[in-house]
């Protein structure tokens, strides 16, 4: 049990909360569970600017066993590596939006040299054993710059959102150099087999690379590790969520508004990505082509504004706005408005509270990493009298969630069928659906996830120690 002995050190854009006051996501929990276990420490930025930025104090929270270290950002910095490069440029890439990603010389070198400051104010903190577990498309260098300064411990690395293929990723004029610095990692890790693989081609067809067996891959000198492991929810206690007096009260709010009708829900950062303005179109092909629902539906749409300073996202919000009115403005009566979008946020009890008064929840996504979502949705359901759960063939979720009605986010058609189909599901259909997909939620929970990938970064680092021993 050596490797129990090694401390664990998470790196990621935003940092905690490590108590659960309701308002933590899956991934925070996941990794605040998996501190509080075992102690260590938390690394990356404050969310907040000033003027000294990553060259400032660092900001350290202690709680037990764990610290909390943050950095501030100057203006600039937070500018070019979070708001341009990471979110204009790397998020809609990998997301398979070429179309709108937009590539520009500054922000890359900002982003480069932010990985670089926070590698430099982490190294100092670094022991040789700790497991150094590094998250997400913020930080592809944050492992070379690392390694620049010496550390020869394991270090992991989790991308929780797509990695697109290489004929896209191609596009990126710093591909070669991004990809490369990725193969500082000892464990490289995606959510799905298909970004998994297309990592791999890109390793193979663009850098020379060879995959051996036990999902090991060889570039160079390199050798690391690429493997999946899907994200999951805390689902007890999101199930709990759904009971709790708060979640009670808004249950009942939606039912009462929804008066009878068969409410239906989306809930979803406002992104792009997400499909929403594709599922408004499903919903009115629905009005349209199944007439008798006109009346006998309501949708209701939880969009809290993300990323709001991007001008991709704040027109997002516009043409929402714009397509939920029309809606409306087509098809409501005087005793009925079809639909409503909300655009600020609700406490996660609330959330898990709207998500058992739906009957229908629509994951439609373009492009999702996995989707939590989804995963919530099923958590929160009355085993006894469940919702149906309208899932994107592109979400990464459709890989554990298969019982649910997989839909083309794409085809109005096919999402019309799908919420038709939805609502005059039997109860027996709903439920043999809910147990299939409730068995894969409460399995592969979000501590399960956090517990699979420390165990591959100690084999990994097994793996290295023996090898140098050789
Ligand atoms: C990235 C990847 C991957 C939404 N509205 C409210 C609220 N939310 C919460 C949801 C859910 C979370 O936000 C969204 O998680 P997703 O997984 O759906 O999507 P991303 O934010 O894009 O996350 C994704 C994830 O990382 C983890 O690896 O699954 O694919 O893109 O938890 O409940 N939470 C509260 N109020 C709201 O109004 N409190």
């Amino acid at each position: 049990m050596e490797g129990a002995e090694r401390r664990l050190v998470f790196v990621s854009n935003r940092v905690g909360p490590l108590s659960d006051e309701g308002k933590a996501g899956g991934l925070a929990v996941g990794l605040a569970d998996a501190l509080r276990r075992r102690g260590g420490l938390w690394f990356g930025w404050s969310g907040e600017s000033s003027e000294a930025g990553l060259a400032g104090d660092l900001k350290v929270e202690t709680h037990g066993n764990t610290e909390l270290v943050t950095l501030d950002m100057t203006v600039e910095e937070a500018e070019g590596f979070y708001l341009h490069y990471a979110n204009r440029t790397l998020w809609p890439l990998l997301h398979y939006r070429l179309d709108i990603a937009e590539f520009d010389r500054q922000s890359d070198r900002t982003y480069r040299a932010v990985n670089r400051s926070f590698a430099e104010r982490l190294h100092p903190l670094l022991g040789g054993q700790d497991l150094v577990w590094v998250h997400d498309y913020h930080f592809f260098y944050l492992g070379a710059e690392l390694r620049e300064r010496g550390h020869k411990g394991p270090l992991g690395f989790f991308l929780h959102i797509p990695f697109c293929p290489p004929e896209i990723l191609g596009a990126l004029p710093a591909s070669l150099d991004l990809v490369s610095a990725m193969l500082a990692y000892d464990l490289v890790g995606f959510q799905t087999d298909t970004d998994r693989r297309n990592f791999v081609s890109f390793c193979v067809e663009e850098l020379e690379g060879e995959e051996l067996d036990g999902g090991r891959l060889r570039v160079g000198e390199r050798v690391i590790r690429a493997a999946t492991f899907p994200i999951g929810i805390d689902a007890e206690g999101f199930a709990e969520f759904a009971t709790s007096e708060e979640a009670r009260e808004h249950e009942k709010m939606v039912l009462g508004m929804a008066g009878g009708r068969a409410q239906i829900v989306g809930v979803d950062r406002m992104d792009y990505s997400k499909g929403i303005i594709q599922r408004f179109r499903g919903f009115e092909q629905l009005l349209e082509d199944y007439p008798q629902t006109q009346g006998s539906v309501r949708f209701l749409q939880v969009a809290p504004v993300s990323r709001g300073e991007l001008e991709a996202y704040a027109d997002l919000r516009t043409e929402l706005e714009q397509i939920a009115g029309n809606i409306n403005g087509r098809f409501a009566t005087l005793d009925w408005t079809p639909m409503q979008i909300m655009t600020r946020g609700f406490t996660r009890r609330a959330l898990a509270g709207i998500y058992r008064a739906a009957r229908v929840c629509m994951v439609t996504p373009l492009r999702d990493g996995m989707n939590l979502v989804a995963k919530e949705f099923v958590a929160a359901q009355d085993p006894q009298d469940p919702g149906v759960l309208i899932l994107s063939r592109f979400a990464g979720a459709r890989a554990e969630l298969s019982a649910a009605l997989i839909v083309n986010p794409y085809s109005s058609d096919d999402v019309s069928r799908a919420l038709h189909y939805a609502l005059e599901m039997p109860l027996e259909e709903r439920q043999r659906r809910y147990h299939l997909m409730r068995q894969k939620v409460f399995e592969n929970t979000a501590a399960r996830w956090c517990d699979g990938f420390l165990e591959a970064m100690e084999e990994c680092a097994r793996q290295s120690r023996a090898d140098s021993e050789e």
